[in-house]
């Protein structure tokens, strides 16, 4: 069986070596030591200056819309995980929905300022697979209509744009450390930002809002993680580098294989690496797609339509609205397999199938 994706688990004596700590000091959760450094870790191999760790990748986009205390509209992208869009939604606010690229599968920044109205107070953009955002273009467009930026970098841990953090980038960032992501925190999440005041903040939002022992600074939730997933957070840093690596060459190597699929692969930012956080390819017709998902699945392979349907038109608590891209890009989308331990030899047999049923 080969699942369309696996967690990585370092060495469990690496894991065991924290659990010893964590029996010691009786200290489980409530920023922690293991917790304070699996921060100090990250922000130091991302190359960035402030970070918290939280519950999840679902829980920073609400604490970052909260936190930037965000009203009325907010713009973007229906291409994405649901939770980049109920997390507006859940906030209060209304998402409006601006189709993407249908190269870089990326909300389109061309068509942003079309969608502003008096009532819009931010964009809250995708770095879908990794791939980034144009985000030169939505700061400007921020900057010009005076609008807040959150980027939803869920896929995108390890990336960089322009030589820096794609996490420098929008007044807030959020990342999530979910078992399935390329490096995980079992379940967990990080949020970002480059202004001080900001982080404060967030951090006070994050722990319910307590500002000392016996007073508060402001309306909070409980949006802290604990030692133990800092612990697998820790363990896994260690990893990261060769995790990196051979889904790069993992890539390469189904980039190679699948040179003749009738397929794209998204066109990735020209001032950056992908990271490997998946494998996506937009099948000619989605009758193919179909055709290739059946065939892997009698061969026990799985396959993830990561993104369909539109997120435009696929929940029942908002009005369906057409996107004309996004549409027909999301019925010919077909996330392949694509973990730490997937061998090349698995690749090439996933690839034959595929080619066998195209050209049949
Ligand atoms: N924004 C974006 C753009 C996102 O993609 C996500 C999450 C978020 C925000 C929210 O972040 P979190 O709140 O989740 O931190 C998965 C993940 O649950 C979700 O984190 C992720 N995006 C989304 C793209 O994928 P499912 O429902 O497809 O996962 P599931 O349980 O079907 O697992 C996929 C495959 O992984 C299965 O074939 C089995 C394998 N697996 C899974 C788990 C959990 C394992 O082998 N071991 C495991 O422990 O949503």
């Amino acid at each position: 069986m080969i699942l369309v994706t696996q967690p990585f688990l370092p060495p469990q004596e690496d894991y065991q070596k924290y659990l010893d700590g964590i029996w010691n000091r009786k200290w489980l959760t409530n920023m922690g030591p293991l917790a304070s450094q699996l921060e100090m870790d990250l922000k130091a191999y991302l190359g960035i200056k402030h970070l918290l760790f939280v519950t999840n990748g679902t829980a920073a986009l609400q604490m970052a819309i909260k936190a930037l205390e965000l009203k009325g509209e907010i713009i973007t992208t229906p291409f994405s995980f649901v939770a980049t869009t109920s997390s507006i939604v859940w906030e209060g606010c209304t998402p409006v929905f601006v189709d993407i690229e249908k190269d870089s599968l990326n909300i389109d920044a061309s068509k942003i300022e079309a969608a502003i109205t008096e009532k819009t107070s931010a964009i809250l953009a995708t770095h879908v697979y990794g791939n980034p955002c144009d985000v030169v273009a939505i700061e400007k467009i921020a900057k010009k209509h005076n609008l807040r930026v959150i980027y939803d970098g869920a896929h995108a841990f390890g990336v960089k744009v322009n030589g820096k953090s794609i996490f420098e980038y929008g007044d807030i960032s959020t990342c999530s450390l979910h078992a399935t992501k390329l490096y995980h925190s079992i379940e967990g999440g990080f949020i970002t930002t480059k202004d001080p005041e900001l982080l404060k903040k967030l951090a006070y939002i994050r722990n319910f809002g307590i500002a000392g022992f016996d007073s508060f600074s402001e309306l909070g939730i409980n949006g802290k993680n604990s030692e133990f997933h800092a612990a697998m957070g820790l363990a896994n840093l260690q990893h990261i580098d060769k995790i990196i690596e051979k889904r790069r060459a993992l890539t390469t190597h189904y980039d190679e294989k699948l040179k003749n699929l009738k397929a794209v692969r998204p066109l990735w930012h020209k001032n950056s690496e992908n990271n490997g956080a998946y494998y996506p390819v937009v099948f000619e017709t989605e009758e193919l797609l179909l055709k290739i998902v059946e065939r892997l699945k009698g061969a026990e392979i799985g396959t993830r339509r990561y993104f369909y349907p539109s997120l435009a038109t696929a929940l029942p608590y908002l009005e369906p609205t057409e996107m004309l891209v996004t549409d027909a890009i999301s019925k010919r989308v077909l996330c392949l397999p694509m973990y730490y331990d997937l061998s090349f030899e698995e690749v090439d047999l996933i690839c034959r199938l595929m080619l066998r049923v195209q050209n049949n």
